[in-house]
């Protein structure tokens, strides 16, 4: 497996799906079927804790990257995710460049940020503890989640700090943000996106993007969008059951 940041840079689109349960179990199911991201939502999931986000990426190493979205920009978070060994950190409601510089501060390394150092499972627990130290600015993906309208406005700042390794579009919040919550085909709400496509394009940025069905992250690849999280793990299961249930009753 390449490292995330360079497989974020490559041609082909990279397909995940979010873990809302805090489950090993459910986690390594979904990267056996061959998911190659998944998305470890610690922000809207309150059963994800840093225990349960380890033993998550502990059980698809190898198999799938693990990306946690920590539930606020905070240093905490960020530390334990990629001490963990996740292979990166989605880091939500960035709106401008001081929350960038916090952000870079706590996800990388000295001399780009001021990420603390410890001994941990990212470090092979020490067995290559100064081989990490020497990679993981490079190796580890700092994402940075755009999804108010002031984040959009402010996209010119935002990219201006050095540091992060791809911008992650939250479609909901951001139609939320311009009073349209829910209304993501709202032309205006697909400017924004549009907005922050060619911004991302420009300064030769990986763009990503939530979609909420296999055909929304269709026209998201179509757009040029290059990695996509579509729908969550419970969303599948659901969906699936709800599908089965409708064509049995149908006799
Ligand atoms: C959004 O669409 O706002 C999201 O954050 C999806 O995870």
């Amino acid at each position: 497996m390449n490292n995330l940041p360079e497989r974020l840079r490559g041609p082909k689109p990279l397909l995940g799906t979010l873990v809302t349960v805090a489950s090993p179990e459910v986690a390594e199911a979904l990267a056996i079927t061959g998911v190659e991201w998944l998305f470890l939502d610690a922000e809207h999931s309150p059963v994800m804790h840093p225990a349960a986000v380890q033993s998550i990426v502990q059980a698809v190493a190898g198999r799938s990257y693990t990306l946690v979205r920590v539930p606020k920009n905070d240093e905490t978070w960020i530390k334990s995710a990629l001490d963990a060994g996740a292979d990166g950190v989605i880091v939500p409601h960035i709106k401008n460049a001081e929350d960038v510089e916090w952000a870079v501060g706590w996800a990388k390394y000295p001399p780009l940020g001021k990420r603390s150092v410890g001994i941990t499972r990212a470090h092979s627990y020490g067995a290559d503890f100064a081989g990490y130290l020497e990679r993981a600015n490079a190796a580890t993906a700092l994402v940075l989640q755009i999804e108010d309208i002031e984040a959009v406005e402010a996209l010119p700042e935002i990219l201006s700090i050095p540091g992060a390794d791809a911008l992650f579009i939250g479609p909901y919040d951001l139609s939320g943000s311009m009073g349209r919550l829910g209304e993501v085909q709202d032309p205006d709400v697909q400017e924004a996106i549009e907005t922050v496509v060619a911004a991302s394009n420009r300064h030769g940025i990986p763009i990503g993007a939530f979609a909420a069905t296999a055909a929304g992250a269709k026209a998201e690849v179509k757009r040029g969008i290059g990695f996509i999280a579509v729908g969550t793990d419970l969303g599948h299961l659901t969906g699936a059951v709800a599908n089965s249930l409708a064509t049995l009753s149908e006799g």
